[in-house]
């Protein structure tokens, strides 16, 4: 490589390490919520991605595994997957980085230790810290209208915490209408488990102004569901009537983009718990209907199999109501972020969202968001030589503007909202 080359390659790297990101979808919490913001050493090693990697090693029986405190879990967790043997999985080495980028003793192998030197850090201190080391401006967490837990925030100041906003998630709506109605009915909304003709209007009358109360409470940034491989569009079932006439109409009125997490088959294997879902690949031409049939709303899409994502870049050529975004889940992962985001780049330029992080657990976005940096980074490196030996003059503000509309312009301008900057 000529040096003016690698010149244009380090100082991509080095405007995507300095640029700071919003993290589109997590499922973390502002401190506001207490015990549901989970962080420390404890919950770093029973994500339900280790977890079903342990599972894979270990014999331990999964009734027995889950009767055990998230400790011995825990404890179980380091044994098998990174004292017998090398963390080299996209997951466990995520967990090396954490404690290494947090000056936390990984080395020590001693699981005591570690937890000791997580014992020392003050809550919010140790948030800030994560903030910082891992460049996130801004979080958005996935809020659940029905998780008793969160309503005493939503009901009383709201979140305090101005780095963190609110998607309300409405996935039962959509597919478990029994759970979604009687929720809704405790909540003081007139709606029932059977659908009828009679009754069919007041239902979705209902199920809107749900939307309207919860979008509003929460001050959400979009409504969201993800969704499985088999999701068809249009249906001959309640699914379709609340998209339609309950949700889409929401959207518009509010002004909010839906977003589609498409591709989930969950519970293949319900003894793993929330580990125990797979990715599911989907039919895009229900994706297709969708956005022909409904111009004015916004959706913005990510899906889970591998062999959706070619299509769903070239439908995205399509339709400029739609913002593909992240690698989601089984994708996070080197290889296919890199595949990813290349033709990303190449078929739609900067019109979308190449990272989410999908966080869980507080820590996570220190390597989740370092590695994808450095993947993001590499690719656009390679795309910017190639401009340059075409006979573009590659500036450092190109750069700047490029990766800032990457990481935050594509997503503050498809919600139609302000910066938070
Ligand atoms: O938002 C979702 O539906 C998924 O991202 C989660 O269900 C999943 O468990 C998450 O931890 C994946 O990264
Ligand atoms: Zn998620």
């Amino acid at each position: 490589m000529l040096a003016q080359e690698e010149g244009l390659r380090r100082l991509t790297h080095e405007v995507v390490q300095q640029c700071p990101v919003t993290d589109m979808h997590t499922h973390l919490y502002s401190a506001d919520f207490d015990s549901l913001l989970l962080w420390g050493i404890d919950e770093l090693l029973t994500y339900h991605y280790l977890i079903a990697e342990m599972f894979r090693h270990s014999d331990v029986d999964t009734d027995t595994f889950w009767s055990w405190s998230k400790q011995e879990q825990a404890n179980h967790v380091f044994q098998t997957l990174f004292v017998e043997r090398t963390p080299i999985s996209e997951a466990t080495q995520a967990v090396v980085g954490v404690c290494q980028r947090l000056g936390m003793p990984i080395l020590s192998k001693d699981i005591d230790e570690l937890r000791e030197a997580w014992g020392s850090r003050k809550l919010t201190e140790h948030i800030d810290d994560v903030l910082r080391i891992a460049n996130v401006r801004y979080i958005v967490m996935t809020n659940d209208p029905f998780d008793s837990l969160e309503h005493p925030v939503w009901m009383n100041e709201g979140v305090s915490d101005q780095r963190f906003g609110a998607a309300l998630r409405i996935d039962s709506l959509l597919l478990n209408w029994t759970f979604a109605s009687n929720r809704m009915k405790a909540q003081g909304y007139t709606v029932t488990e059977q659908w009828t003709d009679a009754n069919r209007d007041s239902q979705l009358e209902e199920t809107r102004r749900f939307l309207r109360d919860w979008a509003r409470r929460m001050d959400a940034l979009y409504i969201a569901a993800s969704l499985p491989g088999t999701f068809d569009y249009p249906a001959d079932d309640y699914g379709t009537a609340v998209l339609e006439e309950a949700i889409l109409p929401v959207c518009k009125e509010l002004n909010l983009p839906l977003a589609l997490m498409i591709g989930v088959k969950r519970q293949v294997n319900p003894a793993l718990l929330l580990a125990g879902d797979r990715s599911e690949c989907a039919d895009i031409n229900a994706l297709e209907r969708l956005l022909v049939r409904h111009p004015a709303n916004r959706f913005m899409v990510t899906m889970l199999a591998r062999e959706n994502q070619h299509e769903l870049a070239v439908l995205a050529r399509k339709f400029r109501n739609v913002l593909p975004f992240g690698c989601w889940w089984f994708l996070h992962i080197e290889s296919m972020i890199d595949e990813m985001t290349r033709f990303r780049i190449e078929l739609l330029g900067t019109s979308f969202v190449p990272q989410h992080s999908d966080c869980r657990v507080l820590e996570q976005l220190i390597t989740k968001w370092c590695y994808s940096r450095t993947i993001i980074a590499n690719a656009l490196a390679h795309k910017y030589i190639r401009l340059q030996r075409e006979g573009w003059q590659v500036e450092r503000h190109h750069i700047e503007r490029d990766v800032d509309e990457l990481f935050n312009g594509q997503f503050w301008k498809f919600v139609g909202r302000e910066r938070k900057d």
